[in-house]
C-alpha cells in the first residue's frame, strides 16, 4: 500500500515540546490476549493526561497508514514502526508532530486552537497491525524460511481499550465522554469498530465517532480503474478478518455471501448506530467519484452528522491547528461544526461539491504537512 504524503514542504521553525505525552506499551497483552504488531512486539499509544473540567472526558485517535497487502508485503512492514514498536520511543516527536497530522487541531492541549478539548484526556493510538485493527489470525504465520508475523488487530483494539478503561478508572473515576476519531486506515478503523467501542464501555459513557478519511468507495475511480475492492477482498482472507468479533453483524448478515463487504465503511454505515460525525475530502486520494461519495454517505446518514469538502487533502484537515480553525463548508467552520454538534446536537450535513478541488478558498493555502 503506497503512503501518501501530501503537499510537503512546510516545516514548522519551532520544534514542539510533546513533554505531557507518555508511552504505554501493551506488553503484558502480548502473553495474555497475544495482541502483538506484525513482528510479535507489543502494541502501544502515546497518551496526554486531561485536566480541569476535562479530567473526566476523553478521545482516541486512531492512527492510519495503509494497510499491508501481502505476506511479503506485511514483512516489510513489520520492520517499520507501523508494524513494530521497536522504535516507537525514538519516533516520538515525528510521530507527535506529523502522523495524521499529529495532535494538532482537536488534539491540541492549547486553548486558542482547540477550545473545546484543549484539557480532555487525549490518546494517539499507534498502528503497527496493518489491518485497521481487524485482523485475527489464531497462530503466527512463518514466511519464508523463518520469518514469522502475527495478525492481530481485533487483540490489539481490545488490549488497547482494556488498558484505556483501566486508565479511565483510575484517580479521576469514571469517564464521561470518549470521542473515537481517527483518520485514513484509523478512520476505517472508527468506521468498522465504534459500535464495538459502544458496546465495551460503560452506558454511562457517552462515546461518538469522529472518523476523517476512512471512505475508500467500492467504484473503478476517475481512469476506470477498481482499486479499493480486490484489495479488500484479498486481505480480508489473508488476515482472517472473519473472526473479527467486532465486524459489524447486522453487515455480516447482509453480506453473508461476500463478507469483505464489511470491511468498506460505505457498507457499514447504514449499520452504525453510535452517533458520528463524518469528514471526509472528495480528493484525498484521487480515486473518489464525488457524486457517488455524496450519495452514499447522505443517504446513511440518517441524523447522524459529515462534514464533506473538496481540499486536496487526505488526513490533515482535523490535525491541523489552521486547518480546522479555517476550513469552511456551508458557512459552518469544521471546527464549529463539531462543537455545535458535539456540545448543542445540532446536525450538520454539508457537502460543498465543486468542480475543480481546492475551489474553496478556505482550502489551505500553502499545504498541510502530514504523513500518512
Ligand atoms: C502540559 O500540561 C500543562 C497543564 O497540565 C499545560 O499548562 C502545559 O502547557 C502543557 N505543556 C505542553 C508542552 O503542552
Ligand atoms: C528502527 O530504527 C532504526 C534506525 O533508524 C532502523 O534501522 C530500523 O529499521 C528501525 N526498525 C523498526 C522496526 O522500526
Ligand atoms: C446508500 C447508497 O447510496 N449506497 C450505495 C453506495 O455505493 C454502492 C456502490 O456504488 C451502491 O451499491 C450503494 O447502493
Amino acid at each position: 500500500m503506497k503512503l501518501w504524503m501530501l503537499r510537503l514542504g512546510f516545516l514548522p521553525l519551532v520544534a514542539a515540546d510533546f513533554g505531557n505525552w507518555s508511552l504505554v506499551l501493551l506488553e503484558e497483552a502480548v502473553q495474555t490476549r497475544g495482541a502483538a504488531c506484525l513482528d510479535g512486539s507489543p502494541a502501544g499509544y502515546w497518551i496526554e493526561h486531561g485536566w480541569g473540567s476535562g479530567a473526566k472526558r476523553w478521545i482516541i485517535h486512531f492512527q492510519g497508514g495503509g494497510w499491508c497487502i501481502s505476506y511479503e508485503d506485511c514483512l516489510a512492514r513489520s520492520k517499520t514502526s507501523l508494524g513494530s514498536s521497536l522504535n516507537f520511543t525514538a519516533e516520538k516527536s515525528k510521530t507527535l508532530e506529523y502522523s495524521d497530522g499529529g495532535v494538532h487541531g482537536y488534539l491540541s492541549n492549547q486553548p486558542e486552537v482547540n477550545p473545546d478539548f484543549y484539557n480532555w484526556n487525549k490518546v494517539f493510538a499507534l498502528y503497527c497491525d496493518g489491518s485497521s485493527r481487524n485482523s485475527e489470525v489464531e497462530g503466527p504465520v512463518v514466511v519464508g524460511q523463518k520469518e514469522v508475523l502475527y495478525f492481530r488487530g481485533h487483540r490489539i483494539l481490545m488490549a488497547t481499550m482494556e488498558s484505556l478503561m483501566e486508565t479511565m478508572g483510575q484517580g479521576t473515576g469514571l469517564a464521561t465522554d470518549l470521542i473515537v476519531g481517527g483518520c485514513s486506515a484509523g478512520g476505517l478503523t472508527v468506521w468498522l469498530h465504534l459500535d464495538y467501542i459502544r458496546r465495551l464501555m460503560p452506558s454511562s459513557v457517552r462515546v461518538v465517532g469522529l472518523p476523517q478519511c476512512g471512505l475508500f468507495m467500492d467504484q473503478p475511480d476517475y481512469q476506470g480503474l477498481e482499486y479499493f475492492t480486490p484489495l479488500y477482498a484479498h486481505i480480508f482472507d489473508m488476515m482472517g478478518m472473519i473472526r473479527s468479533p467486532s465486524l459489524d453483524p447486522g453487515c455480516l448478515d447482509k453480506y453473508s455471501e461476500e463478507p469483505w463487504h464489511c470491511f468498506m465503511a460505505q457498507y457499514v454505515m447504514p449499520f452504525v448506530q453510535t452517533p458520528y460525525f463524518a469528514v471526509n475530502s472528495f480528493y484525498d486520494s484521487e480515486r473518489n467519484l464525488k457524486d457517488i461519495m455524496v450519495k452514499n454517505v447522505s443517504q446513511s446518514a440518517g441524523s447522524h452528522s459529515y462534514f464533506l469538502y473538496s481540499c486536496v487533502s487526505h488526513c490533515g484537515y482535523l490535525n491541523h491547528d489552521d486547518g480546522w480553525r479555517r476550513l469552511v463548508v456551508n458557512g459552518q467552520s469544521l471546527r464549529g461544526a463539531i462543537s455545535a454538534w458535539y456540545f448543542h446536537e445540532r446536525i450538520f450535513q454539508g457537502a460543498q461539491v465543486q468542480e475543480m478541488p481546492d475551489e474553496n478558498p478556505t482550502c489551505h493555502p500553502y499545504g498541510i504537512e502530514i504523513v500518512v
